[in-house]
């Protein structure tokens, strides 16, 4: 093991960090409950197949990290809610994120987030790793005869595409009214950990001038940015045919993925008590 834990206690470490993460998403679910006066929900937006379900399904105490199957990419066809049973006011919207049905959805989602009907945005990506839904890669329109030459297109356009995701949202948040805070989630880790320095740096380069333009308009006290890289899972990126496209980084572990999750949760948490400051 990496950093001197041994094999035997691992599974013991694991489960720590279960009941830890469980505490923390019934404190999340506790947020999402809490009357402030409004119902202002949670909007989780990003491209396809970049873990927007996934996360909603964790974050809605769905989805259990450890014991639950990595499923295999299906894509969302409409708006998914995730309502809390006890209170269908309180809800974590999941527009769906593949290009040709985003058009029907995202347009009045967006005008609810200038209108300031959400306490924060939840922007996912994943460094141009986004899943895809292709029975055969060889069926895909970037495909031209080389695996290798495919998966690099893919990658680029899937980049392009989150750029511009971010680009379509920013002025939205810019001119909203009332409080609201934006969470930049690159989920997937454990597929690009080795490339983390450039995707960082790729990440500030597009992010600084957009925030630059909020907290202008907004001021600290209105608007708050946090970005998170994350792993909700560990695995390959797969075509239906189980043809492999990328390859989860060998020696990304379990407790780097429950790790990254816990900084999730304690980065919503700062953002929760972020909410109740004047
Ligand atoms: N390796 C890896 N796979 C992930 C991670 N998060 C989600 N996945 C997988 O990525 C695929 C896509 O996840 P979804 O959550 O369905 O994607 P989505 O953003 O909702 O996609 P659309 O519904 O098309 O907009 C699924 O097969 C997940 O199991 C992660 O952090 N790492
Ligand atoms: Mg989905």
């Amino acid at each position: 093991m990496s950093d001197g834990i041994p094999w035997s206690q691992v599974g013991g470490w694991l489960w720590q960090q279960r009941d830890s993460i469980a505490e923390a998403v019934k404190k999340v679910l506790a947020w999402f409950r809490k009357p402030d006066g409004s119902d202002r929900g949670i909007l989780i937006l990003g491209a396809g197949g970049v873990g927007k379900t996934t996360l909603a399904r964790i974050l809605s105490g769905k989805y259990d990290w450890l014991l639950d199957e990595p499923w295999k990419y299906g894509e969302s066809f409409g708006i998914e809610r995730f309502k809390l049973k006890d209170d269908e006011k309180v809800q974590v919207v999941v527009p769906p994120g593949q290009t040709a049905r985003r058009e029907t959805t995202w347009t009045e989602l967006l005008a609810n987030v200038a209108g300031g009907k959400y306490r924060g945005v939840i922007l996912v990506s994943a460094n141009g790793c986004h899943s895809i839904a292709t029975s055969s890669y060889k069926d895909h329109p970037l495909y031209k005869g080389n695996k290798d030459d495919f998966v690099t297109a893919l990658v680029k356009r899937n980049r392009d595409d989150e750029a511009a995701i971010l680009q379509r949202l920013t002025p939205h948040l810019t001119v909203s009214n009332g409080k609201v805070w934006l969470l930049t989630v690159v989920a997937k880790e454990d597929l690009w950990f080795p490339e983390r320095t450039a995707a960082e740096q790729r990440l500030v380069d597009e992010l600084a001038p957009r925030l630059q333009a909020a907290q202008a308009a907004k001021g600290a006290t209105n608007f708050r940015h946090e970005a998170v890289a994350v792993s909700l899972l560990i695995s390959n990126i797969v075509t239906n045919d189980g043809e492999t496209l990328k390859k989860n980084t060998a020696g990304y572990d379990h407790r780097q993925s429950v790790e990254s999750i816990r900084r999730l949760f304690e980065v919503l948490n700062a953002l929760q008590d972020w909410e109740d400051t004047k």
